[in-house]
């Protein structure tokens, strides 16, 4: 698709979306987790989650500002939490205090703001009655693990994703790009066993997508099999020194960086990049022919705050001079 994905090379940059019920607990997007919380316990971010100061028009407006030609926006996280009115699930946002849908508003505002759209979405569900408890599960270590693990069949969690992909890509418009995230396939380093394609069922979930979505940028976390290609390459909080392999096989490139550490909001971090650093991720990024997608972890209230904000400014006074 080198045709049909030009933009995406002429663009460059983007604006990265981390925003959940782990925005309450404000210290890091896993806490889940690394926490090994328990659903009754993660319930109180659900039973609070009240974004009273959203704004979508001003994110957009500040994406459009940074010189961001579009998002990816995490329309549900490895917590399994849906910012949309998901017709298959009631732990979404319109069940919390906030009581709305806050998908469609955020397309709408990026949007308007002439920016393209990326929907986020998370293979991993640590809220999924099917998902199993495996080894990196929240619950891994539960006194109660194995019964609470007993029945689970993630084949009906595949089907859910379908049914949750198929919403997200029928009910938002033009949809640019889905980045699903993420797999783990074979044994980890401990020796330990992993998901991967035939957990996802990701070749059917990539059918569904391209015929949902002809033009869609899909990208390379499925754990596809060899001759069915991914359209972009996602490396994570490093930017490759030379151009990726896949490259050479028309497959695009897009590093992915924070601001400072985690993805979701984060109180008490303090590892905020300079702005040379900001200024070099882009520089390096372009040279090298690829993309950066830049993050962003709203707070719990629906703010960007005042480190989030300076950072994009970096972007901002750069693109006044130089864009
Ligand atoms: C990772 C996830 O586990 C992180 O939380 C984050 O979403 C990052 C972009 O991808 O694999």
């Amino acid at each position: 698709g080198a045709e049909k994905h030009a933009w995406f090379s002429r663009d460059r940059l983007g604006m990265f979306i981390h925003w959940g019920l782990y925005a309450l607990g404000a210290r890091h997007e896993w806490l889940k987790n690394r926490e090994e919380l328990t659903d009754d316990h993660y319930q109180r971010y659900f039973d609070n989650f009240d974004p009273d100061l959203y704004d979508p028009k001003e994110w957009a407006r500040r994406a459009r500002l940074a010189g961001m030609k579009y998002v990816v926006v995490t329309t549900k996280h490895h917590e399994g939490f849906c910012l949309w009115d998901s017709k298959v699930t009631d732990y979404k946002a319109t069940n919390t205090p906030c009581g709305k849908d806050l998908l469609t508003p955020l397309v709408e505002a990026f949007r308007a703001e002439g920016l393209k759209i990326g929907f986020y979405y998370s293979l991993l569900d640590w809220h999924h009655p099917d998902f199993p408890i495996d080894v990196h599960h929240p619950l891994r270590n539960h006194p109660d693990a194995k019964a609470l693990n007993a029945g689970r069949n993630i084949a009906n969690y595949a089907a859910y994703m379908r049914e949750q992909v198929r919403e997200l890509l029928t009910g938002f418009g033009r949809i640019d790009i889905i980045w699903f995230d993420f797999s783990y396939p074979g044994r980890d380093y401990r020796g330990l066993p992993g998901k991967g394609r035939a957990d996802w069922e990701s070749e059917r979930l990539v059918d569904l997508v391209r015929e949902l979505q002809p033009e869609i940028i899909v990208n390379n976390r499925l754990d596809l099999p060899p001759g069915n290609l991914p359209d972009v390459t996602t490396p994570e909080q490093y930017t490759p020194r030379v151009a990726p392999a896949i490259a050479s096989q028309g497959v695009l490139w897009e590093t992915c960086h924070t601001f400072s550490g985690s993805w979701g909001y984060h109180r008490d971090e303090d590892t905020w990049k300079s702005p040379e650093q900001i200024i070099q991720l882009l520089i390096d990024s372009v040279a090298l022919g690829g993309n950066l997608l830049m993050n962003v972890g709203p707070t719990g209230r629906g703010t960007l705050d005042a480190r989030a904000i300076s950072a994009l400014e970096v972007y901002q006074n750069w693109m006044a001079v130089n864009g």
